[in-house]
C-alpha cells in the first residue's frame, strides 16, 4: 500500500510502501501528484541497478547526460556519480566533489535554455553523520516578497550562466567551460501548478536584464537573503536506498557538505528536462 505523508510545512512528501520497479501508470501517478504538491518526493526503502533507475527517471521526462564530464558514469553518461573520485592521485581530497552542491541554495540547469525540470538522487551510500540536503520552496519565497518587489520583477529576464559572477566551472572540462548566457523570467509561472515561483539562483545568476549594473547587483543581493522562508524548508536526512527528487521550477536546495571526507557519501544523480 503506497502511503503519502507530508514532511515540511510548505514541501516535501515522503512516500512508502512502493517498490518503482514495479509501479506501473496508475501505480505512478499519486507518486507525480504528490510530487507537484510538495516539490521534493522522497521514496523510501527502494533497491536498484542503474537501469531501473533510469528508467523510473524517465517517467519524469527527458534525461540528460549533466555537463560536467569528469563526474559522469564511465557506462551510463545520463548518471552523475556524487562523491566519487573524492580523493585525487596525491590523496589530497577534491573540495569541487566533496562540496558539490554545498556553496550555496541554487536550482539545478538555469544555465540551460531548456533548464531541469527535475534532478533525481538515489542514495548509495551515507555517512555516520552530517551530509543532508537542504531544500526551500521557491512559492514561498516569491509569496513572501513585498508587493513593491514583485512589481519590479514582473516581466523582467535574469542572464544566466554555469558559473555565473564567480566563473565556478572546477567540475567542467576545460573546454566546455565557455557559456554563452541564457535568459528566464525571474518571476516564473510553474508549467503544471500555475503557481508564480521566485526563479533565483545566486550563484548562475550574472545579472537582471533593463537594469543598470549597481542596481541589479543590488537586487541580486536583496533577492539572495529572501529566498528562503522558515515555513518552507525541509532538510533531508538520507538512508541507503532513498530516491529524492525535486522540482528545480519551484525549489531551492542546497548540501550541507559536512560530513567527515573519509566517509563514503554517494549517489547515482540524473538531470531531468520537460523535453530534449
Ligand atoms: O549532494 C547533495 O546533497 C545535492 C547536490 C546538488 O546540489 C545536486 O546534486 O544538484
Ligand atoms: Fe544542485
Amino acid at each position: 500500500m503506497t502511503e503519502i505523508r507530508r514532511l515540511g510545512r510548505q514541501i516535501g512528501v515522503e512516500i512508502t510502501g512502493v517498490d518503482v520497479k514495479r509501479l506501473d501508470d496508475a501505480g505512478f501517478t499519486p507518486i507525480y501528484r504528490a510530487w507537484l504538491d510538495g516539490n521534493v518526493a522522497v521514496v523510501r526503502d527502494q533497491h536498484l541497478e542503474i537501469e531501473d533507475f533510469l528508467r523510473y527517471s524517465r517517467r519524469f521526462g527527458v534525461v540528460v547526460p549533466h555537463p560536467s564530464k569528469m563526474t559522469r558514469h564511465p557506462a551510463h553518461p545520463e548518471i552523475t556519480l556524487l562523491g566519487v573520485n573524492k580523493f585525487g592521485p596525491d590523496g589530497a581530497l577534491n573540495v569541487a566533489i566533496y562540496r558539490r552542491g554545498g556553496e550555496g541554495w541554487h536550482t539545478d540547469g538555469a544555465y540551460d535554455a531548456e533548464p531541469f525540470k527535475a534532478t533525481q538522487l538515489y542514495a548509495l551510500a551515507i555517512p555516520s553523520t552530517g551530509g543532508d540536503t537542504l531544500f526551500a520552496s521557491m512559492y514561498a519565497a516569491y509569496d513572501a516578497l513585498p508587493d513593491r518587489l514583485k512589481q519590479r520583477l514582473e516581466g523582467r529576464l535574469g542572464a544566466f550562466t554555469y558559473g555565473g559572477r564567480r566563473q565556478a566551472t572546477a567540475l567542467l572540462n576545460e573546454e566546455d567551460r565557455a557559456w554563452t548566457p541564457v535568459f528566464h523570467p525571474i518571476v516564473r509561472t510553474h508549467p503544471e501548478t500555475r503557481r508564480k515561483a521566485l526563479y533565483f539562483d545566486p550563484g548562475k545568476i550574472l545579472r537582471i536584464e533593463g537594469l543598470d549594473a549597481a542596481e541589479s547587483d543590488a537586487l541580486i543581493d536583496e533577492l539572495t537573503l529572501r529566498m528562503i522562508q522558515p515555513d518552507g524548508e525541509y532538510r533531508h536526512q538520507w538512508r541507503v536506498g532513498d530516491i529524492v527528487i525535486w522540482d528545480n521550477r519551484c525549489s531551492y536546495h542546497k548540501a550541507a557538505a559536512d560530513y567527515p571526507p573519509e566517509e563514503d557519501r554517494i549517489h547515482w544523480r540524473v538531470s531531468i528536462k520537460e523535453r530534449a
